[in-house]
């Protein structure tokens, strides 16, 4: 029997060389069904920093997922889960993503949050997160399961930094107080046809109430959003695939639209 050390180690170059290398792998909890989300957390911290030197990139940002009541219902969990974004994983309008670094990618549209001064502790409130808030802006994220056909259990999902793969964030920034963030309707479409319509409100109710959990699960750990931090609050309605030659739109009451295309 290995030691959890070298499982720790295992597991996690398993999942690094599944998205370097694009290829699926079978879930890591098909073989250690023992697996606590503590103890994925940790993997995923694991993860993140064989990824950083890997990739020589550096931490952006936060995502937040499984925000919604039907995604949380449709996976069995009570509970939202965050991840990291790293500066390689920002993709820009004008820039086509390409479908070959990618497995099987979707796409889902969400609010960014660009933090403008540290958030660090715990009892942290939705006032704090809206002081500490310099902007709004609409996003959209490419999540990409190194898991076999998009399948998983929460400890899997998130040792894999919640399938974050590429994010593109839209041009128009707004202040946070100028719009009522917890009633924001979007409009979703592929190839100029709609595929989703959704609302802020899907996002635990309000998405500072997703703002608020995430920073005070940090907070418990000693960590939070730093000023700089660009956070992603939560999908607003069902992922959809994304494949190449497809040209994804976004379009956000009050905070414009995003776009995304796909070579
Ligand atoms: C997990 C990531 C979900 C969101 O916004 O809910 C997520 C997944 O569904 O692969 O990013
Ligand atoms: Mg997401």
């Amino acid at each position: 029997m290995t030691s959890k050390t070298s499982n720790d180690k295992d597991i996690i170059e398993y999942l690094l060389y599944a998205e370097r290398d694009v290829h699926e792998v079978i879930k890591i909890t098909d073989e250690y069904p023992g697996l606590t989300i503590d103890q994925a957390y940790e993997l995923q911290d694991g993860l993140l920093s064989r990824r950083i030197k890997e990739n020589n990139t550096k931490k952006v940002g936060i995502k937040l997922g499984l925000t919604s009541k039907a995604k949380q219902e449709m996976m069995g969990v009570n509970d939202a889960i965050y991840g990291y974004l790293h500066a390689d994983m920002l993709a820009h309008e004008w820039e086509p993503i390409n479908r070959n670094e990618l497995i099987h990618p979707k796409i889902e549209p969400e609010i960014a949050f660009f933090i403008g001064e540290d958030i660090i502790g715990e009892n942290i409130t939705e006032e704090d997160i809206l002081r500490a808030t310099k902007y709004v802006a609409p996003a959209l994220e490419v999540i990409d399961s190194r898991y076999k056909d998009f399948r998983f259990t929460l400890v899997d999902v998130v040792a894999d930094n919640c399938s974050s793969a590429k994010f593109v964030v839209g041009s128009k920034l707004t202040l946070p107080d100028a719009v009522d963030l917890g009633n924001i309707g979007m409009v979703m479409s592929k190839n100029g046809q709609v595929q989703q319509t959704g609302s802020s409100a899907a996002v635990l109710g309000h998405p500072l109430k997703a703002m608020v959990w995430a920073a005070n699960q940090l907070g418990a750990k000693g960590k939070g959003f730093k000023n700089g931090d660009i956070v992603l609050s939560g999908a607003m309605s069902e992922a959809i695939t994304l494949e190449s030659g497809d040209t994804v739109v976004a379009d956000f009451d009050s905070l414009g639209a995003v776009t995304v295309s796909c070579v």
